[in-house]
């Protein structure tokens, strides 16, 4: 089947919802449940609905767009990816599988075919971890893997709870209900941008995910008298900026001591409260990333930087709390998903190669639901969580037609 992909449809698109956004055009801030994030909403589901899908929303926010198969019993094909951005991101990380996957289905439509199984497109909530400090919120509770207490210690900088704020959001219906039943799909094909440079270096259109990264976070407050930044004798303070300081260092240090180049860490969030200039800080928040292929070296590197942060507390003298956000395992992708991508992408004679995926996405979590790998299109200069991120027109095209395809053969297996 030769498939159009209607690439200036798209890119309007893409630029359309580049603009429902809390920062000025080409930044985009998008998070969970703001006006902005609520607009994007309706409007996608305009767009499914013009597309002649079937919709449904569960209690968190996740969307399903069906396109029934002719074999409405069969466990369906699913794709997807998420809309929402942290502050002042790019246009396309997560919508280029949202509305990149909305275009493959209309592509297959125009080619006149129904598929056997149906083809359901997923926008999952949350998959930034902006508003409740935790990552894939909707994929990790469709996948079941969000307890019920877990879920009730999360709480938003205004200390909004989720359900607080699903309600707020009018979405119905309870948490636990989002939970997906075993079986209730055959396979999930994720498109995203790759948010590195290997395809762009490597002159490569397609990339082939094999497995995922393992991400974890943790969250450190330091805590000290603080005081007058004029009056308090330096031989009298204990300054937790200075244990801070020295921790991000250590977050550094263990990553880079593992001397594997899958281990990553950086300390993204810093608080400093009460954030004067002439008052030494009570208060330092901490929130740190630790990733790699290999979750048991990530697990080394999560224990050296708890050590030493503890180290480093007492060397001040603060106060210490930690928390681990999360250390969740990496992903293996299902062999014959990543041969369906590859059959896809050889058929429109685009070149393709096997990687991992650095940065965590929600075909994390669904593949724990189904056979899931991920299709990736370059990123120019690997930039990405930046408003310079950018993907070409024609280099989201290829990305769309392989998701098609694969999407096709899956649907029709
Ligand atoms: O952080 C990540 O890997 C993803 O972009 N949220
Ligand atoms: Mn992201
Ligand atoms: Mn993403």
């Amino acid at each position: 089947m030769s498939l159009q992909i209607d690439s200036t449809r798209l890119s309007a698109e893409l630029e359309y919802l580049a603009r429902i956004s809390d920062t000025p055009y080409p930044s985009v801030t998008r998070v969970l449940f703001s006006e902005v994030d609520l607009r994007a909403r309706e409007w996608l589901k305009q767009l499914y609905a013009d597309a002649g899908l079937v919709v449904r929303e569960d209690a968190v926010g996740n969307t399903f767009a069906r396109w029934v198969g002719t074999d409405a019993e069969a466990a369906p094909v699913a794709t997807g990816s998420h809309i929402d951005a942290i502050p002042n991101a790019g246009m396309y990380d997560g919508v280029v599988g949202v509305l990149g996957g909305l275009e493959a289905i209309r592509a297959l439509q125009r080619g006149g075919k129904r598929p056997r199984r149906s083809i359901e497109l997923v926008m999952f909530t949350a998959e930034e971890p902006t508003r409740f400090g935790l990552g894939c919120l909707g994929s990790r509770l469709m996948a079941g893997t969000l307890s019920r207490e877990k879920i009730n210690t999360l709480r938003d900088p205004l200390g909004l709870s989720v359900d607080d704020a699903c309600a707020r959001a009018y979405m119905h219906g309870t948490l636990e209900e989002t939970v997906l039943p075993k079986g209730c799909y055959d396979s999930f094909v994720e498109l995203h941008i790759e948010q590195g440079p290997l395809l762009e270096r490597q002159k490569l259109p397609i990339g082939v995910v094999t497995a995922i990264a393992a991400p974890a976070a943790v969250r450190i407050e330091l805590s000290g008298p603080g005081g007058h930044a004029g009056t308090v004798l330096m031989t009298d303070r204990h300054d937790p900026s200075l244990a801070a300081a020295e921790i991000m260092l250590a977050v550094d240090q263990a990553a880079r001591a593992t001397q594997s180049r899958d281990t990553v860490a950086t300390c993204g969030l810093v608080h400093v409260l009460p954030g004067a200039v002439n008052s030494i800080p009570r208060e330092v928040k901490l929130e740190i990333d630790v990733r790699d292929i290999d979750g048991a070296r990530r697990d080394g590197v999560l224990v050296a930087i708890r050590a030493a942060a503890k180290t480093a507390a007492e060397r001040y003298g603060c106060g210490f709390k930690e928390q681990l956000i999360n250390a969740d395992p990496p992903a293996a992708c299902a062999p014959h998903i990543i041969s369906a991508v590859e059959e896809s992408s050889e058929r429109l004679g685009l070149a393709s190669q096997r990687m991992i995926s650095r940065a965590y996405h929600d075909s994390l979590f669904m593949a724990q639901v189904c056979p899931t790998s991920m299709i990736f299109v370059p990123s120019k200069d690997g930039i990405s969580h930046r408003p310079d991120e950018y993907s070409s027109p024609e280099e989201i095209a290829n990305g769309v037609a392989v998701l098609a395809g694969a999407l096709d053969l899956l649907a029709n297996n």
